[in-house]
C-alpha cells in the first residue's frame, strides 16, 4: 500500500474511503490520487453528482452565477466549458459533473447506489471500517464524509399522508422522469428556494395550484438571460486571477468590492436608486453589499427589507395576497437569499391560491388533498418543498464511532461540535468537507469543497512524510472554535431567523447557528495560520 503502510495498517482495503459521490467526493478523489493514494467512493444513487443528481424539480437553477460555480483545478477544464446561462440549471450543471469524471476518470473509484451505514474507528489499528447498506465491509485509515450539507431531504410527517389518493414528491427526491401536472391541481407545501424556483412551472402547467405559505419568505429577481459572450470571454481571460481574488473575500466570489458606507448614513432616495439599481441588477451578493450593516444593524436592514417588501406589493395585484407575501418575521438575507424568475407574478394568475398556513396550520392529510383548521382543499397531486435536515442530517444519519463507543448523534446532541468544520474531536482520521462551523453554505460552495479537499490533501501528505498513521482535532481547539463561531454570528442579524441555518426547520434539532459567518477570507487565513503553527490543535500520531 503506498499511502498509509504501518504495519497494522497495512491489510487495509484502501487508503481513503470517501462518503458521497458529490462534487466534493468527485474532487477528493481527483485530488488524492495526486498523492498516490488508493481510494473507494460510496454514493448512495445511481449517478454521481449528489445535490444536482437528487434535486430534479422544475425550474431548478442554482442561486450562484455559472462562471463562479464551477471546479477551478483545471484550468483547460475552466476555459472549455461553455456554460449557457448566467445561472445554471439543474440538467446543465448535472452535465458539467458527469463530463468532469469522465474527463478526469474519477469514475472508476466509485461505487454507486451504496449508501453507508456505519463508521468504526479501531483505536488499535488507526483504521476505519466501513458497512453499506448491503452488509459489505471495508477498512481504510482515512475516511472522509463529502456528504453534502443539503443532502436529508426532510421527509413529510404529515399524518394521513399514506391515505392521500394522489402523488406526491419531494423537491430532495424528484422523479427522474420528470412529472407531468397537465390538468392537476396541485398543492405545494413550502416556500424557500426549491418551491419558489418550482412554482412559476408548475403554474404555467397545472390546471390549479395552491401554495400553502407558513413562512414568506424574501426573494429576489435572479435576472437570468444567456450568457454573454463578451462577458464570459472576459471572465474566461481573467479566470486565474478571479479565482485567487475568491479567497480574499467573504463568500468566495470576486468581483464585489465590499460597501464601506452604512445604509443609515445614505438618504432615502440615495438608498432608493441604490436598491433600485441591485434590483436590476439581479442576485443576492449585490443586494446584500448595497450598504456594509445590512446584516449587522436591524435599522440598517430594515431599509433594505422594506423595499422588497414594497417590490412584493407593486407586483402583486391583490393587497392582501400581497401582504401576506410580504416577509416580515425576519431581517433579509438572515434566510438564504431566493432568487426567483417570475415568482411573484404568478399571484396574478387566475389559476393560482395562496394559503396561509400560518394562521390555520396543517392540520392532516386526508384521501382528496389537504386539511388545515379552517379549510380542505382538494388536490391530484402534491409537491413537498420542505427543506432538508440541513449541515448535520447526513453525518447523523450513520453511525459513526470510535471502537463502538460513543457516536456521532450523541455527540452532537447539543448542535454539531468541529474543528474549522474539518474534523471532530474524538473521531481520528475522519475528515468532513464543508462540514458544519466552516463557511462552505454561506460561500460559493465549490471554492469551499477545492479549499477543504486541498486542505487535507496537505494534511495526509505530511502525515505521510512523519510517518504519522492518525490525525485528531483536540478538545479544547474544537472548543475555541465553537465559542468563536457562535461570537461571530451573534455579532450579525442572522441569529434571529428561524432558518435551517439555525437547524429550526427540523422540530426538536437543537437551535445552534451553524455555518461560520466570518467570511472566506478570515477562514482560510486562519486555517493557513494553524498549519503554519504546525497544525496547531491537532495531534499526531504513530501506531
Ligand atoms: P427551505 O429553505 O428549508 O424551505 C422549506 C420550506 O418548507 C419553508 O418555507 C418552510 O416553512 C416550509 N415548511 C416546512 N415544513 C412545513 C410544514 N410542516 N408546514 C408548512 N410549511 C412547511 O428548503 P428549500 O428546499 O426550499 O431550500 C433549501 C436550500 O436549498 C436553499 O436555502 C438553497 O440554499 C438551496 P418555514 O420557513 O419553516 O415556516
Amino acid at each position: 500500500m503506498p499511502g498509509f503502510s504501518s504495519e497494522k495498517q497495512s491489510n487495509a482495503d484502501y487508503d481513503v474511503v470517501i462518503v458521497g459521490g458529490g462534487l466534493a467526493g468527485l474532487y477528493s478523489i481527483y485530488r488524492l490520487r495526486k498523492l498516490g493514494l488508493t481510494i473507494r467512493a460510496y454514493e448512495a444513487g445511481d449517478g454521481v453528482g449528489g445535490t444536482w443528481f437528487w434535486n430534479r424539480y422544475p425550474g431548478c437553477r442554482c442561486d450562484v452565477e455559472s462562471m463562479e460555480y464551477s471546479y477551478s483545478f483545471d484550468d483547460e477544464l475552466q476555459q472549455e466549458w461553455i456554460w449557457p446561462e448566467r445561472y445554471g440549471t439543474q440538467p446543465v450543471i448535472l452535465e458539467y459533473i458527469n463530463h468532469v469524471a469522465k474527463r478526469f476518470d474519477l469514475m472508476r473509484d466509485v461505487q454507486l447506489n451504496t449508501r453507508i451505514t456505519d463508521a468504526i474507528f479501531c483505536e488499535e489499528q488507526h483504521l476505519w471500517t466501513i458497512t453499506t447498506s448491503s452488509g459489505e465491509t471495508v477498512t481504510a485509515p482515512i475516511c472522509i464524509m463529502a456528504t453534502g450539507n443539503l443532502s436529508t431531504p426532510r421527509k413529510p410527517d404529515f399524518r394521513g399522508l399514506d391515505d392521500f389518493k394522489g402523488d406526491w414528491y419531494h423537491t430532495g427526491l424528484w422523479p427522474k422522469e420528470g412529472v407531468d401536472f397537465t390538468g392537476k391541481r396541485v398543492g405545494v407545501i413550502g416556500t424557500g428556494s426549491s418551491g419558489v424556483q418550482m412554482m412559476p412551472h408548475i403554474a404555467a402547467q397545472a390546471e390549479h395550484l395552491t401554495v400553502f405559505q407558513r413562512t414568506a419568505n424574501f426573494s429576489l429577481p435572479a435576472r437570468n438571460a444567456p450568457l454573454d459572450p463578451e462577458k464570459e470571454k472576459k471572465h474566461k481571460e481573467e479566470y486565474k486571477e478571479r479565482r485567487i481574488a475568491a479567497y480574499s473575500t467573504p463568500f468566495g466570489i470576486a468581483g464585489y468590492p465590499p460597501p464601506v458606507k452604512s445604509a443609515l448614513e445614505a438618504t432615502a432616495e440615495e438608498r432608493q436608486a441604490i436598491y433600485e439599481s441591485k434590483w436590476q441588477e439581479g442576485g443576492s451578493i449585490s443586494y446584500l453589499f448595497a450598504y456594509k450593516d445590512l446584516l449587522l444593524n436591524k435599522s440598517a436592514n430594515d431599509t433594505a427589507s422594506e423595499f422588497v417588501r414594497d417590490k412584493i406589493r407593486e407586483t402583486v395585484n391583490d393587497p392582501a395576497t400581497a401582504e401576506l407575501l410580504c416577509p416580515d418575521n425576519h431581517p433579509i438575507g438572515t434566510k438564504r437569499l431566493i432568487l426567483d424568475s417570475q415568482y411573484y407574478e404568478i399571484f396574478n394568475q387566475a389559476n393560482v391560491d395562496l394559503v396561509d398556513v400560518r394562521s390555520a396550520p396543517i392540520q392532516e392529510i386526508t384521501e382528496n388533498g389537504i386539511k388545515t383548521t379552517d379549510n380542505e382543499y382538494a388536490l391530484d397531486a402534491i409537491a413537498f418543498a420542505t427543506g432538508f435536515d440541513a449541515m448535520t442530517g447526513a453525518m447523523k444519519e450513520i453511525n459513526i464511532s470510535v471502537d463502538g463507543g460513543t457516536n456521532i448523534e450523541e455527540q452532537w446532541g447539543d448542535g454539531p461540535q468541529t474543528y474549522l468544520g474539518l474534523m471532530v474531536a474524538r473521531l481520528p482520521n475522519m475528515f468532513m468537507i464543508t462540514g458544519p462551523q466552516s463557511p462552505g453554505v454561506k460561500s460559493q460552495m465549490i471554492l469551499s469543497i477545492e479549499w477543504h479537499v486541498n486542505w487535507i490533501a496537505e494534511c495526509l501528505a505530511h502525515m505521510m512524510n512523519s510517518n504519522h498513521t492518525r490525525v485528531m482535532a483536540k478538545e479544547d481547539a474544537q472548543r475555541r472554535w465553537v465559542d468563536h463561531v457562535r461570537e461571530v454570528a451573534n455579532s450579525t442579524l442572522y441569529p434571529l431567523a428561524n432558518s435551517w441555518y439555525m437547524g429550526a426547520n427540523i422540530p426538536g434539532k437543537p437551535r445552534v447557528f451553524m455555518p461560520y459567518v466570518g467570511g472566506v477570507e478570515a477562514y482560510t487565513k486562519e486555517c493557513n495560520r494553524i498549519v503554519e503553527e504546525g497544525y496547531e490543535g491537532f495531534e499526531f500520531a504513530t501506531n
